[in-house]
């Protein structure tokens, strides 16, 4: 046991979510730490908040001062705006790097399962596979999967290595934001190649226009949204089953003091697939049972959780704000990750609790995690094991169990196809139902609210009192990633949270059963929220283009490199997008100007915005969801 040097904190100011409370309490009375206790204690870098600084070069760090944006410039003579600019454009590619190669990954296996040198995996939706193939023009008439499979192959392929042209992905975009998109140069040729520049044009001494460097990170962004994410999603549904709503526990009570319980948290599917086979396995089971547990208890956070729940009902025990707190309860066994928001200190609670903490993923090591590598061609063996060391821990669990009685059962896995599907049939009139309500005004608009949670805000708090909030004032949200999870910990991803939405959005729930609040999956599963803004303007009476659309985005306790990355493509196809928490820009500066407002006036594009104020946040998206309401002629 340690003393945790401290601010008080009341941990209720910290987080909204009973069960990550309870935890925290316990973790403290235990003298365990967490990212939370470390946010209090650690300031955040002002400068750096501000992205007043640059340390692109030895002649530097050069710090300049936000307060006097112009009234100095870096060694090398950089203004605020170019530094700015190649902070932020970096963010982006990482962000979308992340992405990228996780869409390369499912490709690759998506490759070798085709080309039958992986048997342990299969394409279990053709009918997906057949629609994605005719979206990119690849002819499936009379052809066998297979055919159809490889020629998919190579076309995706390009999204990642071409060279010159355009990605695939680009023939899904509506005719009027390409054609914006084709005049400023910003369609993405191959992510490679996008990242690749975008380093090297933010490299010292490169790029010194905040204008011309935001362009490259627009065709960057892009890249990553209707390119890497947009692969990694429909990859993940031709291979592993496009998801359909299927009612999921959430919270800490889905794990289970008499069952081996292994949480799966990262990103990436497969060995999440594989590990739900095996804990399937009968001997498995039964040396579990030998053990003396009940049985093995599968249950996911973050995003792979999110996908395994929107796919296959797997339970899902928290957001990434609750992955230290969940092993706090002592119960689990073993914790697995992959890639990408695994915080480094999950590895000292696992050791201070006696948790396995196992590494998968050849890309992500952690000391003081044990490494046991997945392989593609032989899953099992990597998972199997995994079950087997999680059962040994079960079986020599030593220290006090407490597990948060609290689970809250939602519906989750509404894909755009299902959105589509769900409200066909009911109001078709002239458009598409959704089109139809929106025109008529009983939904104002769509929002898109997605992202991380941050321990610099109260947890969950922002998600659930912005989407409370839109809701109320008829937007229908739809939700992917961390923020998905919040709201479903607050319950609003059942039917009956419709009455708390406002009398249109109310009647529209009603008359379907869906809830106002509609989960899509994992981060990657944002390009879901571009394909559906797509068939909106594709469906008509909502304008042109993305940028025409009544709809706006969100990343309320955002964090990561990524939310930049998606929060940037959103804005670069045309959509509005709020950022709380904090945005590493100086105010008033011409590159703040360009983001927040010269992309949607000048460039016909959507723009950014930011608040940490939930309220204002809603109020911010609303008001922009009605100018475009008023555009389109349709404010009655
Ligand atoms: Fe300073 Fe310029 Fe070097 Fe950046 S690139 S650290 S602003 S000298
Ligand atoms: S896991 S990127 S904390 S949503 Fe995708 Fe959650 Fe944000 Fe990671």
């Amino acid at each position: 046991k340690k003393t945790i040097p401290q601010k008080p904190v009341n941990i209720r100011d910290i987080t909204i979510c009973d069960a990550t409370a309870q935890m925290l309490e316990k973790a403290k009375r235990d003298g365990v730490e967490t990212a939370f206790d470390r946010a209090a204690t650690m300031k955040a870098c002002p400068i750096g908040a501000d992205s007043a600084c640059c340390k692109h070069c030895s002649m530097g760090p050069c710090r300049l001062n936000a307060k006097d944006p112009y009234g100095k410039v870096g060694v090398c003579g950089a203004t605020i705006d170019t530094i700015m600019a190649r902070n932020f454009a970096r963010m982006v590619a990482a962000g979308a790097a992340a992405h990228t190669d996780h869409g390369m990954a499912m490709l690759d296996l998506f490759r070798e399962v085709v080309s039958g040198h992986i048997k342990e995996y299969r394409i279990k939706d053709v009918q997906k596979l057949d629609m994605v193939a005719q979206s990119i023009g690849i002819e499936t008439e009379g052809r066998t999967t297979e055919d159809i499979a490889m020629d998919l192959y190579k076309e995706l392929e390009r999204t990642y290595t071409q060279v010159e042209g355009e990605i695939p992905f680009a023939k899904r975009v509506p005719e009027k934001t390409l054609e914006t998109w084709r005049k400023y140069d910003m369609v993405p040729r191959g992510a490679m190649r996008e990242i690749m520049e975008l380093m090297h044009r933010t490299h010292m001494g490169v790029d010194q226009h905040y204008e011309n460097i935001t362009r490259q990170c627009s065709r960057t962004a892009l890249a990553d949204g209707w390119g890497g994410s947009m692969v990694a999603t429909e990859i993940s549904d031709i291979l592993f089953g496009t998801p359909k709503p299927v009612a999921v526990e959430v919270n800490m009570g889905v794990l289970k003091e008499d069952m081996v319980n292994i949480v799966v948290h990262g990103h990436e599917p497969n060995m999440f697939e594989s590990m739900l086979v095996s804990v399937s396995e009968a001997s498995l089971i039964r040396a579990a049972k030998d053990a003396g547990a009940k049985g093995i208890n599968l249950c996911g956070m973050c995003c792979s959780g999110a996908e395994m729940m929107s796919r296959h009902g797997v339970p899902h025990a928290g957001n990434f704000m609750s992955t230290e707190a969940v092993i706090v309860t002592g119960a689990v066994d073993a914790m697995v990750v992959d890639v990408q928001c695994i915080k480094q200190g999950l590895s000292k609670v696992a050791q201070c609790y006696g948790t396995h903490l196992f590494t998968t993923n050849y890309r992500c090591h952690i000391e003081g995690a044990e490494h046991i590598a997945f392989h593609e061609d032989k899953p099992g063996e990597c998972t199997d094991e995994i079950v087997i060391r999680a059962i040994s821990r079960f079986k020599s669990r030593n220290k006090p169990i407490e597990i948060p009685n609290i689970r809250n059962i939602g519906v989750h896995g509404f894909s755009h196809e299902y959105i589509s599907y769900m409200l066909g049939g009911t109001f078709r009139a002239s458009y598409t139902p959704l089109n139809d309500n929106i025109i008529n005004g009983r939904i104002r608009g769509v929002a898109g609210v997605v992202g991380c949670t941050n321990p610099r805000v109260r947890h969950d708090w922002v998600h659930v009192e912005m989407v409370k909030e839109l809701i109320r004032n008829d937007v229908l949200v739809v939700q992917t990633g961390c923020s998905q999870i919040s709201l479903a910990k607050a319950g609003l991803m059942t039917p009956e949270a419709a009455h708390l939405a406002g009398p249109g959005l109310r009647e529209v729930c009603e008359t379907v059963g869906m809830p106002p609040v509609l989960g899509l999956g994992s981060c990657v599963d944002n390009s879901r929220i571009l394909i559906a803004c797509t068939a909106m303007v594709n469906e008509g009476g909502l304008g042109d283009s993305i940028a025409d659309l009544p709809v706006a985005g969100a990343a309320p306790e955002w964090m990561s490199e990524k939310a930049i990355s998606i929060g940037h493509y959103f804005v670069a196809s045309g959509v509005y997008t709020v950022f709380g928490v904090t945005f590493p820009i100086v105010e008033e500066t011409k590159f703040h100007k360009l983001l927040f407002n010269g992309l949607e006036e000048e460039y016909g594009l959507g723009k950014w915005g930011y608040t940490a104020d939930p309220y204002e946040m809603a109020r911010m998206m609303i008001e922009h969801i009605d100018k475009k309401r008023k555009a389109l002629g349709i404010d009655k």
